[in-house]
């Protein structure tokens, strides 16, 4: 892959060797220092360098055009190989973001009063310190937990996992990527053997049949729908959702299931291609295990069952087996419609059964694909050191654990030998009190865990409560004890791993506001005043935190020893896991497109992928008489982005979404409510109620209704229910009732 060339590319850092021992607090506290007395990296004036886009999981390369040193504007990349010169508005509008007055300037630390006001660094970090030990000391060592997250640098998400179980000794601490790829995960590693997504951008273009199921790409991932639209090979696109989304309407097949039959439906898919002698046996008998019971499973859902259970005729699911078992190379890619459901975990597996049975592996243009939502949900999932360790490793193996304390020249004792409690688990241990500490990282769980009033009245019974922002107005700091402001995007540096397992490098372009400090920087002087500074003497800037992650990765499918360093993932347009030393030594570099299990070896221990079936799960709360709608809630536009407190500051992307909160039902159920579009209305739910507008339109089937997530109101009505297997939370049904506003 060749980069145009740029003018003068800007010089990484060099090689940082100095020891923590020859560090003062005011270095490390200097914004833009590693605490080694010099900056992050050396920006030469007027010239142009390339940064991945830090919202979504796609991964865009963005070129920042600096004046001074300084970014001054930004375009897409055109040779990169992800967007190929294209970009989203949230991607076009980054810089202007990090300008806003509500930015976290200060440490701010709430008073007797309950007013948040603003200390030093020092004074910060001296309480947090203080707090949390004593916290602990009273309490025990797990009584304090920590929330990590999807949108920070790996080497970043990699200090806090590393500092907060190996340096501080908490046990528990989970991700918002529980929210988000939880589900995707546990599919994986069941039936792979390992949390691997096969594919590369490359197979949206050399695909004869495109499946996305719950998954409304034209929103949620623009570019990698962009990608599809290159595709010349006049695919088939299926759609399984039950919205008429923006997706749906650009698809050939839209299977417009009932919400929550897509088990069912895969099941029946599944029955149709083997009653039609569309399954590639060669590819069954040599590379998969279990395919007698996995047959026998299958066999009552016939399409006549699936379409009473579905809503669909039998004719469209058999329309749709056959054009997945007819196609020269068919991929199945899925999202938060499959992922945040009660039965998420068997339905992932229920795609990747079809993919597996077709022969849909390791090809161009296939693949069974779980799309990832934030960018850097990956990192997370690779080296957040939460529930896996380090490395997705196991903590409960004694082997991994030594090879971990190895790589990282750490005391093995420090090691946990049990992963942590699951986000959901630590919010019921707040309940129990168990939790009475908790620090959270780019995450704002106050607007975006399920149930909400009930996960704010435990955010305020916490001790202590820490909130680590670029923001100081989210609704988590509003409950925060202790506000620590961080560097966003575009202020510091370090690699973020996108959908197709591709590192990426994030630079930093501009100065922090205020005194906002890079996360990294942050989990730096925190080991500092923790006292555990001398475990990190190595941990000294970002890419000396990815050698020792190239170090612990050896022998693992995700193994990157033969990445040669942050200029080759820049010089190459990101380089996709795994790259070996091996691979190095006997490849110039690493192709840009690459896809896993071209041998057909899964990382199971027979090497043989499983096909796991498991029998439908009934939904907890249907709707009846006094709740008769089911909530769907979910991305509403291309320019918002979750909780918002990103994409509200620009004022062009506010433009390209409404303000107030709203909901999209049926007309049908709009005459028969008496409401009509732009009307407000109040939903309700067992939990809780929202004032919206609302908007009829036939894309959502009658019986139905949909609002999307970026309004806080959103979650006080969702219920708390989870996938017993990977604890993701199922936010995309509950059943609510809707009256006119004015009704008493
Ligand atoms: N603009 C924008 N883009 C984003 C984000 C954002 O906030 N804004 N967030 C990013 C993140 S973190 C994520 S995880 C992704 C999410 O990306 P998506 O998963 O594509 O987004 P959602 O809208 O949450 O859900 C997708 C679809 O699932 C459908 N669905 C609901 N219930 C069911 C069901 O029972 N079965 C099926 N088959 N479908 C169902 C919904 O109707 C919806 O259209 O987007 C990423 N991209
Ligand atoms: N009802 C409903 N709820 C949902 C969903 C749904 O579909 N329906 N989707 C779920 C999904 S998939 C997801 S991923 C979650 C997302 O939920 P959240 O993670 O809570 O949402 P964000 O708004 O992305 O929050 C990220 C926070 O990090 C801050 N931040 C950004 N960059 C940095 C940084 O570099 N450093 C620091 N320290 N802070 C930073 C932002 O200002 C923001 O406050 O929401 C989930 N909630
Ligand atoms: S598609 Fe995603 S990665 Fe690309 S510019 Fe938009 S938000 Fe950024
Ligand atoms: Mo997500």
């Amino acid at each position: 892959m060749s980069r145009a060339p740029t003018t003068q590319q800007p010089k990484l850092p060099p090689l940082l060797q100095r020891r923590s021992g020859a560090m003062t607090r005011e270095l490390l506290l200097q914004p833009g220092s590693y605490g080694l007395g010099m900056t992050h990296q050396t920006l030469l004036p007027d010239t142009t360098t390339t940064a991945v886009c830090g919202y979504c999981a796609t991964g865009c390369g963005l070129r920042l055009h600096l004046r001074q040193g300084e970014a001054v504007g930004l375009t897409p990349e055109t040779d990169y190989p992800v967007n190929l010169g294209m970009a989203c508005p949230k991607g076009w509008e980054a810089l202007r973001v990090l300008q806003s007055e509500d930015r976290a300037t200060h440490p701010l630390l709430r008073d007797a009063g309950g007013e948040l006001r603003r200390l030093s660094w020092d004074d910060a970090l001296k309480e947090f310190c203080s707090r949390f030990k004593a916290i602990q000391s009273q309490h025990g060592k797990d009584s304090v937990a920590f929330l990590s997250t999807g949108q920070i640098a790996t080497e970043e998400m990699a200090f806090l996992g590393a500092l907060a179980k190996f340096g501080m000794g908490l046990k528990h601490g989970d991700g918002n990527t529980r929210q988000c790829m939880a589900t995707a995960v546990t599919a994986y590693k069941e039936s792979f053997g390992f949390d691997a997504p096969p594919y590369t951008y490359d197979d949206f273009e050399q695909s004869d049949c495109l499946v996305f199921i719950g998954s409304n790409l034209c929103i949620g991932h623009p570019i990698m729908w962009e990608r599809v639209l290159r595709n010349r090979r006049s695919p088939e696109i299926i759609v399984i959702d039950p919205r008429r989304t923006e997706t749906a309407m650009a698809a050939t097949q839209h299977l417009q299931l009932r919400p929550k039959s897509d088990l069912v439906l895969l099941y029946a898919i599944t029955q149709h291609l083997i009653a039609s002698g569309l399954v590639d046996h060669d590819f069954v008998t040599n590379h998969t295990s279990g395919y007698p019971e996995f047959q026998q499973h299958v066999e009552s859902f016939t399409p006549d069952v699936a379409s009473k259970l579905t809503g669909l005729s039998a004719d469209q699911i058999r329309r749709a087996a056959e054009a997945i078992g007819t196609a020269s190379a068919a991929s199945l890619w899925w999202t938060m419609g499959v992922n945040q459901s009660y039965e998420g975990v068997r339905t992932a597996q229920a795609i990747i059964n079809i993919a597996l049975i077709t022969g849909n592996v390791g090809k161009p243009g296939t693949g069974a694909n779980s799309i990832t939502g934030q960018c850097n949900a990956m990192g997370s999932r690779l080296w957040s050191n939460t529930t896996n360790l380090f490395g997705h490793h196991q903590f409960d193996n004694c082997d991994h654990r030594q090879k971990v304390a190895d790589a990282l020249r750490i005391d093995v004792d420090r090691i946990p030998r049990e992963g942590s409690w699951s986000y959901d688990r630590i919010i019921e241990g707040i309940r129990r009190q168990e939790i009475r500490g908790l620090w959270v990282i780019a995450t704002n769980p106050a607007h975006s865990w399920i149930h909400q009033s009930d996960v704010r009245e435990l955010l305020g019974q916490l001790d202590f409560l820490v909130v680590q922002d670029m923001y100081s107005s989210t609704e988590s700091a509003q409950h925060a004890d202790l506000v620590l402001p961080a560097a966003g995007w575009g202020e510091k540096e370090g690699t973020l791993i996108n959908s197709e397992r591709r590192y990426g490098l994030q630079r930093r372009v501009r100065p922090a506001p205020g005194e906002a400090l890079a996360d990294f920087q942050i989990f730096r002087a925190i080991a500092h005043y923790w006292g555990v500074g001398d475990m990190f003497d190595e941990w000294t800037d970002p890419e000396a935190v990815f050698r020792i992650m190239q170090r612990a990765s050896r022998g693992q499918p995700c193994d990157i020893t033969g990445i040669a360093g942050y200029e080759q993932i820049d010089r190459c347009g990101g380089v996709q896991w795994p790259w070996t030393e091996r691979d190095a030594a006997e490849q110039p570099a690493p192709a840009t497109q690459r896809r896993l299990f071209e041998d057909g070896r899964f990382y199971t221990p027979d090497g043989r992928a499983k096909l796991i079936v498991d029998s439908i799960a009934s939904m907890p709360e249907a709707p009846d008489q006094r709740y008769p709608i089911l909530l769907l809630t979910g991305r509403g536009s291309v320019s918002q982005w979750h909780t918002q407190t990103r994409t509200s500051k620009s004022p062009i992307l506010r433009k390209l979404y409404p303000n107030d909160p709203y909901i999209e039902i049926n007309p049908e159920d709009g005459s028969q409510l008496g409401i009509g579009s732009g009307q407000t209305a109040r939903v309700i739910s067992r939990r809780g109620q929202a004032k919206v507008t609302v908007l009829l339109t036939p894309t959502i089937p009658a019986g139905q209704a949909f609002m999307p997530m970026h309004y806080e109101s959103t979650n006080l009505l969702t219920l708390s229910h989870f996938d017993p297997y990977s604890r993701q939370p199922s936010y995309k049904d509950c059943a609510v009732r809707i009256e006119p506003a004015d009704r008493k």
